[in-house]
């Protein structure tokens, strides 16, 4: 538990930022034809490539220097063996243990886990095969044509994004829903083409007391029950539960026997690998969702045994690092070129920020320098028609990651072909921008006087030198998939190690989780409360308009 700064390595990356600060990325291309090669890495059906980024040989020398002080190795391991290494809540982290594919136990205060896992797998499998082959039937006698995954956060995000990206791996008569908000809008809009008789819900949530799961739970059992003529029995053949609060569920009137635990070793933006991901496998099977398993294993493995220099996640995690405390950067871009990842972002913007948004580090001290950096992104080539103009001319530095497919899931003329090249050229032009010269020599055929050429090749120049990661791989697989969520989960393990803060607490998240509670009686029952003259005058708005005054 070290304060980074104070390392050795720190000190010298910041050093070494000062003697490559006029450098630029065309330069370093055009003057060394390996650049590539020492800069990336081929590892199986991904290539990773990372030499456009603003770094040298030294840049990681230092970096992996700044890993190795940091302790890096040994709280790897620490993970892996099922230590307590989420202090504040005194747990062990175990996502590694839902998707270990070998023999190997893993233990958790002497008690090895994966009987466990392994029984909730088989369960999973037992469960949709019934689904699939139509063995599982509503209360009319009907089979599921419809699955509803009722969760929010952790329980909702990860399981709707793989879900996306394995659209052409779908069952065909399966159609699966996903509702998060608690804004009626979300539940009412998707009920409204299902039919009772043939609609599953999962009530998807770790704690099973999630006001927004809970609310939209509570409906759907009123929507299913009318349909079921008022007979609440009907509830055993169409709500099953992902939980690890049995008594709450059972509270609620869902069979025992629909119960699909996990243990609190998982955290919710870490639980799409555990029974959370049963909205997956409903989706596309259990063998595809065991591929996805099976990717992310395999991560895991290069994870623990690989050297940091050709470590995937290490090296992406500490470029993150690079930017964020010596070159400035406040935010990170995340560019799918891949339709079916269109919720790889928001996946990623709740893995990075709720795991490394902290403030203070693992002993509760502020900490004195940058953490997590704000996430976002969208797929492109949408993004380059709005937000790509700030990545190329703004005044921020936003280093992205660019992931896309080889291969197409389809084959429809041109579009793949046209997709790539977009991807592959602005990767390109941040990196080598335009010059002023290049921009004026454009110009020349317009006969300008010169303060307007001027102004003209000014906004025509692009600086360039803006970094980027490049995510190639072969095609979108589960198995693949698999290994880029870990790959993300990983480096912010690595992130997190570094920046020396707990990445699996959330109290912010909880922080809402309370609040909400306490306007409630008030904005119902009129009920007087302890706020600020601004959330009174808002409440009592409301209340106003609701015609209860
Ligand atoms: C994730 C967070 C948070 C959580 C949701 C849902 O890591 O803890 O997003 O997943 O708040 O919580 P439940 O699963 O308990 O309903």
């Amino acid at each position: 538990m070290t304060n980074p700064t104070i390392l050795p390595a720190w000190k010298a990356l910041a050093e070494h930022r000062r003697e490559i600060a006029t450098a630029h990325l065309r330069d370093w291309f055009a003057s060394d034809p390996q650049r590539c090669q020492r800069f990336s890495l081929d590892w199986g059906e991904i290539f990773f490539d990372f030499s456009k980024n603003r770094i040298t040989d030294k840049t990681l020398g230092l970096l992996f220097q700044l890993a190795e002080q940091s302790g890096l190795a040994a709280r790897i391991e620490s993970m892996f063996n099922g230590e307590s290494i989420n202090l504040s809540e005194d747990r062990a982290v175990l996502h590694v243990a839902l998707r270990n594919r070998s023999e190997r136990s893993i233990e958790v205060g002497g008690y090895d886990v994966m009987p466990d896992v392994r029984r909730v797998l088989d369960k999973m499998r037992r469960f949709t095969d019934q689904v699939h082959s139509g063995q599982w039937r509503g209360f009319s006698g009907k089979p599921i044509s419809d699955v509803v995954n009722l969760g929010i956060g952790g329980s909702d995000l990860g399981p709707r994004m793989v879900t996306a990206a394995l659209t052409p791996y779908q069952k065909q008569d399966l159609r699966v829903h996903f509702v998060s908000n608690v804004d009626e809008t979300d539940l009412l809009e998707t009920l409204r083409n299902l039919n009772q008789e043939t609609t599953l819900f999962l009530v998807a949530s770790k704690t099973f007391t999630t006001q927004e799961t809970m609310t939209n739970a509570r409906s759907a059992r009123d929507w299913l029950i009318a349909g079921a003529g008022g007979d609440s029995a009907a509830v055993a053949r169409h709500f099953a539960a992902i939980s690890t609060n049995h008594n709450a569920v059972q509270a609620f009137g869902i069979d025992p026997e629909n119960i699909f635990e996990f243990w609190d070793w998982v955290g919710g933006r870490y639980s799409l690998w555990s029974a959370v991901g049963l909205s997956i496998a409903l989706a596309v099977g259990m063998g595809r969702f065991e591929e996805l398993l099976q990717g992310a294993f395999e991560v895991d493995q290069h994870f623990r045994s690989t050297p940091f220099s050709r470590n995937i996640p290490v090296i992406m995690g500490l470029l993150g690092v690079w930017y964020a405390n010596f070159l400035g950067a406040e935010s990170h871009a995340v560019l799918p070129y891949d339709q079916y990842l269109r919720h790889f972002p928001d996946h990623l913007q709740q893995l990075d920020m709720e795991s490394n948004g902290k403030r203070v580090d693992l002993t509760g001290k502020p900490v004195d320098y940058t953490t997590g950096p704000l996430v976002w992104g969208q797929p492109g080539t949408n993004g380059q028609h709005s937000f790509f103009q700030l990545l190329h001319q703004g005044t921020h530095l936003v280093p992205c990651d660019f992931l896309v497919a080889a291969e197409s899931q389809h084959e429809l003329g041109e579009h793949h072909a046209i997709l790539l090249a977009n991807c592959l050229a602005q990767a390109e032009a941040l990196m080598k921008g335009k010059t002023e010269a290049e921009a004026r020599d454009e110009l020349v055929d317009l006969d300008l006087p010169e303060d307007k050429l001027a102004a003209l090749a000014a906004a025509k120049t692009f600086p360039g030198n803006r970094p980027s990661n490049m995510f190639l791989f072969k095609r979108l697989t589960p198995k693949i998939l698999g290994r880029l969520i870990a790959l993300y989960e990983h480096k912010v393990f690595v992130q997190g190690t570094i920046w020396n803060v707990n990445s699996f607490d959330q109290m912010g998240v909880e922080l809402g989780k309370q609040l909400a509670q306490a306007i409630l009686p008030e904005l119902e029952e009129g009920r007087t409360g302890d706020h600020d003259a601004s959330t009174a005058a808002l409440i009592e708005t409301c209340r106003r308009w609701w015609d209860r005054k």
